[in-house]
């Protein structure tokens, strides 16, 4: 963080003389989550991996700051201030839901605390949530527009009768700003266990909890974008109070139901009851949201139906919409779900929070039950369609992301390229609620058994079966698919580690078969223990070593990587005839710039390809032959405008 912008701010919240009570928290507990696996807590894995560990200082050191200049430049902060009488004025930005954007910021920054502690943001952060605090109303509502001026709503599409709260809910987001309220003050208060920002979440739950139900004086309705519900589960988890958890599943069971509310249709989910639902429609990081709050409650609550609604959705999207590159939502029409097979890629929306969206839900499928393919979607996501949504300079974003550009279509609201901010910012400050935790998918664990789900060069302390247990990972990937992790029990004994085979080495793209291999160079992963070779296969996608553990035991795994060649299901129009590139987890992409004859380039299966660490975008493997240059799409848009593919005219297929 630059000290200067830092203490500006803090200095402002001091000239206010506002307080910031940052009391630690007492008297919390932590509910049953009822999922089987548990993610190793971010504090205990220390990634030191030379592909993901940019990304995350990346954010920690540019994102974070330059988000908060821009909200500090676009009234995000005042807006809280002029909501609490303490500064005059209109409301400042475009959004009825720019409040999120510094809850977002609060939420990344804290979890970025715990892998590198940093006073001065803390008590940045302080200073943040005692601007905040002033916003909300003496009964604990938190929206600052409406506070500020019920009949001038900042987007003229927010539809304001008589000015009354929750009039226009579809789209308020009176209750989509409260869930990233809780969202944020969860991991602000799990990351630095102070009580200031959660106080603020917990009062505005009670208003929730007294608003919203069938009760006398209640209103019957639900929230116009979901996001509320896994934020009012996150508190019902520590604190136990299960008016939250009952709000969420009242929240749910009512979507859809004519009875309770006049219905907002598919754009919100709200067509018909959610264990219904057995097609991803409508808004996708709506969707997404209201998936994972969906596989809360079915873990919570050990409820079938929406187990099975999950998984009927889940097959769905996977198999029939979502991009190779983990994206999903085609259309730029509603951010929103195309028909099955419709997967456009120069007017492709990806939407950056929907890939973000997707791997939280997915994490929580694979937390109840450990199936390795929803960690071959995240592994997807991550290193495809997620991260593609950062520019390698850290302040230049994509919200859509496109899979071809002309160099013509504006594909990233308004612009060609990445965009250093947008009217709507939920993306950037997505990114950076997201980054700093993902030392948080590397590894989980059951009562029985420790998961590898993801490789990247770390070290974690994991609390198994009454022992600390240290992996230390070491690997280049995803330039190469070897993998060490030394294994430094307490004391030698059994216990089970299971190491997921990615997807991709067990020569499946995605799960179903939207995409195939066009290829037929999948070589198998092998492992040796101690230098021994170790004649095991996956089951179920998983080396499973059971064995008396020694200290100092190095497992060694070789995911070997060739350039493959992948196709789509013939019933997606828009790749007929065509292959995509890819290395390992990482989807390539051409660009003109790279490529003088880039508007004749097609692809053979046969054709040879050099792969080379080659010292352009901060460093990536190409992937060159005569004819053309592939560089991983993540990194595509950094080098200005131009054209782009993913997938490109096929021969011999
Ligand atoms: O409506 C809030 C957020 O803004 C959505 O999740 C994004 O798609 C963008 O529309
Ligand atoms: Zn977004």
């Amino acid at each position: 963080m630059k000290t200067v912008n830092t203490i500006g701010l803090v200095a402002l919240i001091f000239l206010l003389g506002l307080s910031c009570n940052s009391d630690t928290a007492q008297n919390v507990q932590e509910a049953q989550t009822g999922y089987q696996i548990q993610a190793v807590d971010i504090r205990n894995v220390k990634v030191t991996d030379q592909f993901w560990l940019p990304v995350i200082k990346r954010v920690q050191e540019k994102t974070i700051e330059y988000a908060i200049e821009k909200c500090a430049e676009e009234g995000r902060f005042d807006n809280f201030l002029m909501a609490g009488g303490q500064m005059e004025g209109t409301t400042r930005g475009e959004m009825p839901f720019d409040d999120t954007d510094v809850y977002k910021i609060i939420e990344g920054a804290s979890n970025s605390l715990i892998s590198a502690p940093n006073e001065e943001l803390e008590l940045l952060l302080d200073s943040l949530i005692a601007i905040i605090a002033v916003g909300q109303e003496e009964d604990g509502y938190l929206t600052t527009w409406r506070t500020i001026d019920p009949a001038n709503p900042p987007a003229p599409w927010v539809e304001v009768k008589e000015g009354k709260r929750w009039e226009s809910l579809a789209a308020s987001h009176e209750m989509y700003n409260p869930g990233h309220l809780y969202e944020a003050a969860y991991t602000h208060y799990l990351a630095t266990g102070k009580q200031n920002f959660l106080d603020i979440a917990l009062k505005n739950a009670d208003l929730m909890v007294r608003t919203f139900g069938d009760g006398d004086n209640k209103i019957a309705t639900v929230p116009g974008h979901q996001i509320i519900e896994t934020g009012l589960i996150k508190l019902y988890r520590i604190t136990g109070n299960e008016e939250y958890l009952n709000l969420a599943k009242y929240f749910l069971d009512n979507r859809g139901n004519p009875e309770n509310h006049p219905l907002f249709g598919p754009y919100s989910q709200d067509h018909i009851p959610v264990v219904e639902q057995d097609e991803v429609v409508g808004h996708a990081v709506r969707a997404v949201y209201m998936y994972a709050a969906m596989t809360d409650i079915a873990a919570i609550m050990d409820d079938s139906a929406y187990l099975a609604a999950v998984h009927n959705l889940w097959h769905n999207m996977v198999e029939k919409k979502m991009y190779i590159t983990g994206g999903i939502g085609a259309r730029h029409e509603g951010e929103s779900f195309g028909e099955n097979y419709e997967l456009p890629n120069l007017t492709a929306y990806s939407e950056t929070c929907a890939a973000i969206g997707d791997v939280y839900w997915n994490q929580r499928l694979f937390n109840l039950s450990g199936d390795v393919k929803y960690f071959d979607v995240i592994e997807r996501t991550l290193y495809n369609g997620l991260i593609s949504g950062l520019s390698l300079d850290g302040t230049h974003f994509f919200y859509p992301n496109a899979l071809e550009s002309d160099g013509k279509y504006q594909s990233n609201r308004g612009a060609c390229t990445r965009q250093g901010w947008f009217d709507c910012s939920c993306c950037p400050t997505n990114i950076i609620r997201f980054v700093p935790a993902i030392p948080g998918l590397i590894y989980s664990k059951s009562d029985e058994e420790i998961f590898v789900n993801l490789y990247a060069s770390s070290e974690a302390d994991i609390d198994f079966e009454g022992q600390m247990i240290k992996l230390s990972q070491s690997t280049n990937y995803p330039w190469d698919g070897r993998v060490e992790i030394k294994v430094e029990p307490e004391e030698d004994s059994e216990f089970t580690i299971k190491l997921r085979v990615p997807g991709w080495s067990r020569n499946e793209v995605l799960p179903g078969d939207l995409y195939t291999y066009a290829d037929s160079k999948n070589q198998p992963a092998s492992l040796t223990i101690n230098g021994e070779p170790i004649d095991t296969e996956p089951i179920d996608g998983y080396f499973i070593l059971k064995r008396q553990w020694k200290n100092n035991d190095v497992i060694e795994i070789d995911f070997p990587m060739e350039v493959r060649f992948v196709k789509a299901n013939e019933k997606v129009e828009e790749d007929k005839g065509k292959l995509s590139l890819e290395y390992g987890p990482l989807v390539y992409a051409v660009e003109e710039i790279d490529n003088p004859g880039f508007d004749a380039i097609t692809l053979s299966v046969d054709d040879e390809y050099t792969v080379q660490k080659e010292d352009i975008l901060l460093g990536v493997n190409t992937i060159t032959n005569s004819q053309l240059k592939a560089i991983p799409y993540y990194a595509w848009s950094n080098r200005g405008v131009g054209k782009m593919k993913v997938w490109l005219e096929g021969k011999q297929f």
